[in-house]
């Protein structure tokens, strides 16, 4: 089959690459010029491990090309960010852009697959659109069984450093507006998925997203909230998660500075803007998990108070370890805000950026790297758990004052973590 990616985003390109392996000939569509330029280039505008490898080679081999204009396809799969407003409500208008853009060329034998995180009822929108912009096809599920489309909901759940395997190794999960959709978007997935393909419904496969993310979203505002109290009892929380663990059934996970990322610190909301009476435990994890950042800058802030003068590095700005992106980084929160406070005092430590981001502006916050900081500054903030600092041996910080958010370095004698070791 010929398919259609719209959005050439962190899901979009690394799915097209990858169903262009498997010989499909793929276009992908994007709005910006100038990711439609890098792709076709056979390069790409987004860090992922192997992925300019693979588009490259594509690119080079005529399975893959980028366009600003949608053409016909056989299958196509929307993969645009759904954002949220002001008041946390999901923004699906990209989504429904995207219905727009393509309606024009479905042909009747289609498939079209919505991958993008959406609010349950999404597709079923998506299907409603559609049927309004081309009432010549028969879509299905509004009675009758219209066989002219199929349309389903199948979204991602890919870790970001580790997409082009999960994207092959990991389970999917395939709502159909109708089985006979499910099953028809079921034959494109088995071309390239190796794990299980399953099918179910639209709704429930939205609601089945949502769900994953918000169960990691409560359990690590579990961890947080756990570290400040720990903070309070001036108990190592770090000793006491790993204790806890060894009981079979609990399984604790870390606390850090705070949730980010552009999935697990957005999803929950969906859920609580849906039901918003019913889901008191989504909406306060969510706000645990915001609330730590400002106990972070807090606590830092006291530290910075007991030596004032001396230089502090922060270690980290990304949202996670091992990784570039910095989108809604907890790290870049607090490191920002203290440089906002401690203007000169703050030398950042991040191995994957080439500059400050913008919201360190005019603060007078500088860039490092791991070996100056160490020479010259006595306080460390550990933001972010890149191997490079994890792998920091302790005769190179042993008189360090330390503030540890990610427990990093368990034998670092002086540090605030949960407070036992200060
Ligand atoms: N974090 C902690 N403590 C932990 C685990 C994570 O503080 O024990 C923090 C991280 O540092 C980061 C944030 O949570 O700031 C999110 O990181 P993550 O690794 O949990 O997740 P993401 O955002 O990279 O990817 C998630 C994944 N979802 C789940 O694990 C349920 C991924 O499978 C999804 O595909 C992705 O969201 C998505 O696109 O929705």
């Amino acid at each position: 089959p010929t398919v259609s990616v719209i959005g050439l985003g962190y899901i979009g390109l690394p799915t097209a690459a990858i169903v262009a392996r498997s010989g499909c000939h793929v276009l992908g569509i994007d709005v910006t010029p100038h990711v439609v330029d890098t792709v076709n280039s056979g390069h790409v505008h987004i860090e992922e491990l192997d992925l300019d490898a693979l588009v490259q080679a594509v690119v080079a081999r005529g399975t893959l090309r980028a366009s600003l204009t949608v053409e016909p396809a056989d299958v196509f799969v929307i993969a645009v960010p759904t954002p949220f407003k002001d008041d946390h409500a999901p923004d699906t208008r990209f989504v429904l852009d995207a219905a727009r853009t393509i309606a024009p060329v479905l042909k009747v034998g289609d498939t079209i697959i919505l991958e993008s995180t959406s609010p349950v009822g999404t597709t079923e929108q998506l299907r409603d659109l559609i049927a309004e912009l081309r009432p010549d096809l028969r879509v299905p599920g509004r009675g009758g069984d219209g066989v002219d489309l199929s349309i389903a909901y199948c979204p991602e759940r890919v870790l970001p450093g580790r997409i082009l395997h999960e994207l092959v190794v990991n389970d999917r999960c395939i709502g159909g507006i109708t089985p006979r959709c499910a099953r028809k978007a079921m034959a494109f997935y088995r071309r390239f998925v190796r794990g299980q393909c399953i099918t179910t419904s639209a709704r429930v496969a939205e609601m089945v997203k949502l769900t994953e993310n918000a169960f990691r979203d409560v359990n690590i505002a579990f961890a947080n909230e756990l570290s400040i109290v720990a903070d309070t009892m001036q108990l190592d929380v770090w000793e006491v998660i790993r204790l806890a663990n060894l009981h079979p059934r609990v399984n604790i996970l870390s606390p850090g500075p705070g949730v980010g990322g552009h999935c697990i610190a957005v999803d929950p909301w969906f859920i609580v803007h849906s039901d918003p009476d019913n889901t008191p435990l989504i909406r306060t994890a969510r706000e645990v998990n915001d609330r730590k950042s400002d106990h972070v800058v807090e606590r830092a802030s006291a530290l910075l108070a007991a030596m004032p003068d001396v230089p502090v590095a922060c270690l980290g700005l990304a949202f996670k370890a091992n990784i570039d992106d910095f989108r809604e980084s907890p790290a870049v929160k607090v490191a920002a805000t203290l440089a906002q406070k401690h203007g000169d005092r703050i030398r950042v430590v991040e191995p994957y950026a080439s500059a400050l981001p913008a919201a360190f502006d005019g603060t007078g916050a500088e860039l490092t790297d791991i070996d100056t900081a160490i020479e010259t500054c006595p306080i460390f903030i550990v933001l972010v758990d890149h191997d490079i600092f994890r792998s920091v041996p302790l005769s190179e910080r042993a008189t360090k004052l330390v503030y540890d958010t990610r427990g990093i370095w368990p034998d670092q004698p002086v540090t605030i973590d949960g407070g036992a070791r200060a």
